[in-house]
Order: structure tokens, then C-alpha cells, then sequence
């Protein structure tokens, strides 16, 4: 008896593309079934390249998140269009995703002239189709198909998980032949201390209704790691960080009265902290002012953008 032949195992690189607030990262988030990058109903919530892996008998799938594409209005935009613009050359596929609630726009056209300029494979996706009626995902699929030449075009719901198994075999499916480019057990090449840095950004993005969110940068001043002393056998991490805003009219919209927004902030971000780590934290939260960051190369160096 014969067995039939295994298909080739395939392994390669797939960017996620598309205006700010598409949902590129929750969808990232749930094909690896990890949380890898920060999620927020604010745009630009992603602010550099973040690697998602994928791994299924079929093959490996490394997703490249980026910051949404978008018409920048200061440096700090110009940098996140250039690190989406580098990702898109050297990758197998390209995955633009546009939502399914929003009607197409000038921003997906935007995108869609730049993705006109390289011959990699596109794949749409259209988003949230959880939250859009079946007649509006419909005519989202249409104005899709009519914005770039697309290999496939796949409505998908991040939050409720439909579809998300058939996009993945399908990204699996073009890759090259190839073998694993991460070890099984590995999930996101990030560095623990940025994604520390962000689990604050992230719970100040839900906390914090004004303007600040688009000010807000975090940096890991501090990690000491030591015996937990409720439990010899864990660690106990002492994480100290530090949250700079653009203006110190800013300051105060952070801290909330008696400071219970910074207080809210800090509680949310330790809970995540607490899961990536896999031991207690205590974390020190302080805000800064560093002035007009956004526009200033010098300080977006400094702050890692
Ligand atoms: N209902 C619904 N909401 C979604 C879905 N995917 C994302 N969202 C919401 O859309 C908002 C934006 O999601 P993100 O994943 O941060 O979007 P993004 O494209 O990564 O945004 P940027 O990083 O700013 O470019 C968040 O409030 C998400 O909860 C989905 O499948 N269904
Ligand atoms: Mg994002």
C-alpha cells in the first residue's frame, strides 16, 4: 500500500497592512493564539514591526503586524510609514486588510497606490465582519476586489474567530517550500521589556479618553527580577516605568483626580505583566514631560521609533 504523498512543508513571511484601526493586530493576535502586539480603539496603536509565528504541520507562517499606513502629520507618522514600507519587501504575501464597518476611503486607495508598486501576492482580508451586516460585508467584498489586484479576497472575523482557520491554510498555502524559521515553542521575537512597555501603553489607550494617547510614549526605566518572598520557587519582578507626554497640560489627564487614572492604569497593566511573566509584579509608574517627542529625531531615537 502506498501512502498518499504529504504535501510540502512550507514556511515564509506574511505583512499585515491597512489603515490605522483595520484590526491587523487582533487578527494577528488571534492566528498566532497569543497575544503578541497591543490592541485599542485608538488609531496607531501599533507603532513598529511586531513578528507573529504560526506554527500548524503544514508549515510556518511568520506574520509581520505594522502600524497602520496613513498620510503621516509629524515625524513620529512619517517613521511608521517607513517601517511598513521596509517590511513589505522581504515578505512572501502581502495581507491588506480593510474593515468591514467602515466604508472603503481614500485611506485604502492610499494603500492600494503603494501596494500597485511591488509583485508580491496579495491577499485581502476584509475585518470585523462580526460587527457588519451581510449585505454591507457583501459590497465591502466588492470594493475590495476593485481596489488591487488581489490573489484572494476573504472576509474574516478576528473577535469571533470566523474564517480565521481558512485564511490561515490559505497564507500557508503560498508560501515557498521551506523549513521552520523558529523554534516550535517560540510565538514573537519581541524583547520582553518593550512588551512591557507596551502593556502600559495599551491600558493608558483605554483609560485615558483625551488627546494623549497620539502623546503618549513608554520606556522600562528599571526590571529587577528576585525570589518572590511569598514563594521562594517564583520570581518576583520590580518593573519601574515611565510615561512621557508631549505637553504638561498632558500631565494631568494622566494622573486623574488624586491620581486613580494612573492608579487604573497601573492595576490594568500589572495584570499582564503578571501573565507574561508568569510570577507577581510591582510596578512604578511615573509621567514625564519630553516635549513635542513626535517631531523631534532626536527624542523618537531615544524612545525607539
Ligand atoms: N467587532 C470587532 N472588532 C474588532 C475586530 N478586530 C479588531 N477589532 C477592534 O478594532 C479596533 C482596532 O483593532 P487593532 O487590532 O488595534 O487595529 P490595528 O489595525 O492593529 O490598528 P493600528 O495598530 O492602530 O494600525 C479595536 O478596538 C479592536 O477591538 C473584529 O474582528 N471584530
Ligand atoms: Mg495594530
Amino acid at each position: 500500500m502506498t501512502l498518499p504523498d504529504q504535501p510540502p512543508y512550507r514556511s515564509g513571511f506574511a505583512c499585515l497592512v491597512g489603515r490605522p484601526n483595520a484590526g491587523k493586530t487582533t487578527l494577528t493576535n488571534a492566528l498566532v493564539g497569543e497575544k503578541v502586539g497591543i490592541v485599542s480603539n485608538r488609531p496607531q496603536t501599533t507603532r513598529h514591526a511586531i513578528r507573529g509565528v504560526v506554527h500548524r504541520p503544514a508549515g510556518q507562517l511568520v506574520l509581520v503586524d505594522t502600524p497602520g499606513l496613513h498620510k503621516p502629520k509629524s515625524l513620529l507618522g512619517q517613521r511608521l510609514n517607513d517601517v511598513v514600507r521596509d517590511t513589505l519587501a522581504d515578505v512572501d504575501v502581502i495581507v491588506f486588510c480593510i474593515p468591514a464597518d467602515q466604508p472603503v476611503g481614500s485611506g485604502d486607495a492610499f494603500i492600494a497606490r503603494q501596494l500597485k508598486a511591488v509583485s508580491t501576492p496579495i491577499v485581502v482580508v476584509v475585518t470585523k465582519t462580526d460587527a457588519a451586516s451581510k449585505k454591507a460585508i457583501t459590497e465591502q467584498l466588492v470594493a475590495a476586489s476593485q481596489l488591487v489586484d488581489a490573489r484572494e479576497v476573504v472576509p474574516v472575523s478576528a473577535v469571533s474567530g470566523d474564517q480565521v482557520g481558512l485564511l490561515e491554510d490559505l497564507l500557508i498555502g503560498l508560501l515557498p517550500e521551506g523549513p521552520a524559521l523558529y523554534p516550535e515553542e517560540q510565538t514573537t521575537d519581541e524583547d520582553v521589556e518593550r512588551q512591557l512597555a507596551e502593556l502600559v501603553r495599551e491600558a493608558a489607550l483605554e483609560k485615558v479618553r483625551q488627546e494623549v494617547p497620539h502623546s503618549l510614549a513608554v520606556s522600562i526605566e528599571e526590571v529587577v527580577r528576585k525570589p518572590d518572598p511569598r514563594d521562594p520557587e517564583a520570581v518576583f519582578t520590580e518593573v519601574h516605568a515611565l510615561l512621557h507626554v508631549e505637553r504638561a497640560s498632558q500631565k494631568p489627564m494622566l494622573l486623574g483626580k488624586g491620581g486613580q487614572t494612573i492608579k487604573a492604569i497601573g492595576s490594568e497593566a500589572r495584570v499582564g505583566m503578571e501573565t507574561l511573566l508568569g510570577g507577581r509584579v510591582h510596578l512604578d509608574l511615573h509621567v514625564t514631560v519630553l516635549g513635542e517627542w513626535q517631531d523631534d529625531p532626536k527624542k523618537l531615537n531615544r524612545l525607539g521609533y
